[in-house]
C-alpha cells in the first residue's frame, strides 16, 4: 500500500495519474496547501521541502521499513522502477524517457508555475514578468510540439512517466495564455491522454477532494 500526500495541483496529479494507470493500491492524505498544511511538523518529516506530492511506500522492494519520498519526478521514477512499467526497458528508450521527465522538472514545470503566478495570482500585474513567462512557456510548448511530431508519446510509441509529468502542466494552458491550436501535435497528444480511463479517474478524484469553485 502506498500512502499518497496530495493536493489537487499539477505536481499532485502526476502521481495519481501513475497510480491509477498502474492499479497500485493507495490511500490519499489530502494536504491542503491553501491552508498551509504542508508546513505541519509531521508532514515535514516526510517532505522536508514543504511541498506536495510525497509518498510513503509501506512495502518497498528491499523488504525494509516504509520508505518516504518527495519530489514528483523522483516519485514517478521510483514507482516506474518498482512496478517495471511506464519506462522503457532498453537503454536508449529509458534515457529518452528520463530526458523528457527532467525537461519537465527543470523547465516546463518551473516556467509554467511562474507563468501561473504572474499571469493569474500576483496581486500586482507586472508586464515584464508576464511577458517573460508567457514567452518562455510558448517556447517550451514549441519544443514539445516538435518532439511529438510523428510520435504518439514523448518517449516514442508508449505512454510513460515523462508524459505523466508533462500532461498536468498542459491542462491549465489557458492560465498560461497558450492556445493548443498553435501546437497541433501537443493538441493531439493532449486529447489522447485526456481520454485515458486512468486520467479520467485521477481528475475525478481531484474534483472530489477539492471541488471546482463555481
Ligand atoms: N519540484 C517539486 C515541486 C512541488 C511543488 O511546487 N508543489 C506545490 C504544489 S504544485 C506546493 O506544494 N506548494 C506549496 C508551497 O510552496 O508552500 C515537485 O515536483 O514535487
Amino acid at each position: 500500500m502506498i500512502d499518497l500526500y496530495y493536493w489537487t495541483t499539477p505536481n499532485g496529479h502526476k502521481i495519481t495519474l501513475f497510480l491509477e494507470e498502474a492499479g497500485l493500491p493507495y490511500r490519499v492524505h489530502p494536504i491542503n496547501i491553501g491552508k498551509d498544511e504542508q508546513f505541519a511538523p509531521d508532514y515535514l518529516k516526510i517532505s522536508p521541502n514543504n511541498k506536495i506530492p510525497a509518498i510513503v511506500d509501506n512495502a518497498p522492494a528491499d523488504g525494509g521499513e516504509p520508505m518516504a519520498l518527495f519530489e514528483s519526478g523522483a516519485i514517478l521514477l521510483y514507482l516506474a522502477e518498482k512496478t517495471g512499467t511506464f519506462i522503457a526497458k532498453d537503454l536508449r528508450g529509458r534515457e529518452e524517457t528520463l530526458q523528457w521527465l527532467f525537461w519537465q522538472m527543470g523547465g516546463l514545470g518551473p516556467m509554467a508555475g511562474q507563468n501561473h503566478h504572474f499571469n493569474r495570482f500576483a496581486p500586482e500585474k507586472i508586464p515584464y514578468a508576464i511577458d517573460r513567462y508567457v514567452k518562455e512557456t510558448a517556447r517550451l510548448y514549441g519544443v514539445l510540439d516538435k518532439r511529438l511530431a510523428g510520435r504518439a508519446f514523448v518517449a516514442g510509441d508508449d505512454y510513460s512517466i515523462a508524459d505523466m509529468a508533462i500532461y498536468p502542466w498542459i491542462v491549465p494552458y489557458q492560465w498560461q495564455s497558450q492556445d493548443l491550436d498553435d501546437f497541433l501535435n501537443v493538441k493531439r497528444w493532449f486529447e489522447s491522454i485526456k481520454a485515458r480511463p486512468a486520467t479520467v479517474r485521477a481528475y475525478d478524484l481531484a474534483n472530489a477532494i477539492n471541488p471546482p469553485k463555481p
